[in-house]
């Protein structure tokens, strides 16, 4: 029985040290690495609430607050898309947008447009960042950098939800 694993381990060294079988081998290891990580990512969102869609009146109602009409919400977002996509993050980029904003309708209507915007992402880019803005923040930052961001939000009156 021990003979039979060791002569089945060195059959699997043999098949390995040929190159072009070891690097179909080193493609299927990398494709099943990243299906986990899809699976992984959808059962992950699935299990968060479903992210709601406001229109700007019911912001500003349950915000209390006005929006900026100066503020382009659309590019903030893809800001924060080009900022987090991919390994590692331009957390710089992530408090220069977060300064833009100036009440919590602001934060709120930033969240909505990420939603938005997230919504048209193909299934790759939404398998990499997840639909809501918090979830984005604390997936992407570590604690000292959300820390800076509350502060940066604190500044304004804005109320982080994160
Ligand atoms: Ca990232």
């Amino acid at each position: 029985m021990k003979t039979m694993g060791k002569s089945k381990i060195k059959s699997i060294i043999d098949y390995l040290s040929e190159p072009r079988k070891g690097i179909v081998v080193a493609v299927l290891v990398v494709m099943a690495i990243i299906a986990v990580v899809v699976v992984f990512r959808k059962t992950k969102g699935k299990m968060a609430p479903p992210p709601t869609l406001l229109n700007d009146d019911a912001i500003e109602n349950g915000t209390g607050s006005a929006i900026s009409p100066s503020i382009d919400f659309r590019s903030l977002a893809i800001r924060l898309f080009s900022a987090c996509l991919g390994v590692g993050t331009n957390e710089d980029e992530v408090y220069a947008v977060m300064g833009c904003l100036n009440t919590q309708a602001d934060y709120r209507k930033l969240s909505n447009v990420w939603m938005q915007q997230w919504n048209q992402l193909g299934l790759l880019a939404k398998t990499a960042l997840p639909p809501s803005l918090p979830e984005l923040l604390q997936s992407e930052l570590d604690s000292r950098e959300l820390s800076m961001v509350r502060s940066i939000l604190s500044e304004k009156g804005i109320v982080p939800d994160f």
